[in-house]
């Protein structure tokens, strides 16, 4: 059963580069036993204060930003003491990195991590989640501020994808920034876009490749730097139910899980926006959501979607899909 639901959340098309966590690439390597991830995060907390402090960045007329050490500190204010790009973090942030889909599935690492980031420009569009399908520029690089990899021009990003995963330290600072509040195609083939979301995060290992290698450039245990551009969004539908992903999602403060793993209608394991049976009456959501009397077949946008009966939801009375009384 559980194979036949997951078959549609494989089906959605992976795209392939190098930030993926990828478990196949040739130059690969990974450390074992890893470190213990809470002593590890000392370590790169500390390192990642020295880097903000040490370091200057400029930003060019196109926004893209370059990082370097502070050789003259007359003329050149760290990152943490520079004011024009204010420098602010998330904290608390958990590890969203899976070892299975189901609910509970979130990888052991107990760490509250500290995310710092820095907004260029927050965008005019929409706002993804992070299990929105994004299309991204971004470049990235170590410490030692050598670049490891950079879009010539913008990727699709997908999840979930297993195997081939954007790391959760870039998914996670990704619904900072908003779609370009245009998108033009140009006569010559090329696109523009206006007032999209960018940002410069700085990513600790353990939301970032921890014990293992990409290159000669991503070491194990290694800090990162990415700027991202978000330049489109695909909401998903994950499970086709026709209740977008992002709108299955109804408590975020988990407290053995986080975010669209956590709500879990049936408590059969799959969260609710892989379940195409939520409230597992043996009803296809989509079909719950049809409405009745209407040719062609009508559904319920997510916000009228009403309890059963079609009587108005109240804190006491849920959406029907979720109602294992009704279908
Ligand atoms: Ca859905
Ligand atoms: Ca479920
Ligand atoms: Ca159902």
């Amino acid at each position: 059963m559980l194979s036949k639901r997951f078959k549609n959340v494989l089906l959605i098309a992976l795209f392939s580069s190098v930030i993926f966590s990828c478990k196949e690439d040739d130059d690969e390597a990974t450390i074992t036993p890893p470190r213990d991830r809470s002593v590890q995060y000392v370590e790169d907390a500390s390192l990642i204060e020295t880097y903000l402090e040490e370091h200057y960045m400029t930003v060019d007329a196109d926004m893209n930003v370059t990082i370097a050490k502070i050789t003259d500190p007359l003329t050149q204010t760290s990152i943490k003491l520079q004011t024009d790009y204010p420098l602010q973090f998330m904290e608390n942030v958990d590890n969203d990195t899976r070892v299975t889909y189901l609910k509970g599935g979130r990888i052991n690492d107990p760490v509250k991590y500290k995310l710092y980031y820095i907004l260029l420009n927050e965008g005019g569009g929409q706002r993804p989640t992070t299990v929105d399908s994004t299309f991204v520029d971004y470049r990235g690089w170590n410490f030692s501020n050598v670049e490891f990899d950079r879009t010539s021009s913008p990727v699709w990003t997908t999840y979930p994808a297993p195997q081939l995963e954007f790391i959760s330290g870039f998914r996670q600072i990704v619904p900072l920034m908003k779609t370009p509040e245009t998108t033009t195609v140009n006569e010559d083939g090329t696109t523009s876009f206006t007032n999209y979301g960018n940002c410069v995060v700085f990513i600790p290992s353990g939301l970032a490749y921890f014990n293992s290698s990409r290159g000669a450039n991503i070491l194990p245990y290694s800090n990162l730097v990415f700027q991202i551009k978000l330049k489109g969004l695909r909401y998903n539908d994950h499970d086709r139910d026709k209740i977008l992903s992002k709108d299955e999602i109804y408590n975020p403060q988990g407290d053995t899980d986080i975010g669209f793993f956590n709500q879990d209608t049936d408590l059969d394991g799959i969260p609710d926006f892989l379940d195409t049976d939520d409230d597992g009456d043996g009803v296809l959501t989509r079909n719950e959501l049809k409405i009745p009397g209407t040719t062609p077949q009508q559904y319920y946008q997510f916000n009228d979607i009403p309890a059963c009966n079609g009587d108005q939801v109240t804190p006491t009375r849920t959406k029907r899909h979720r109602d294992p009384t009704c279908f």
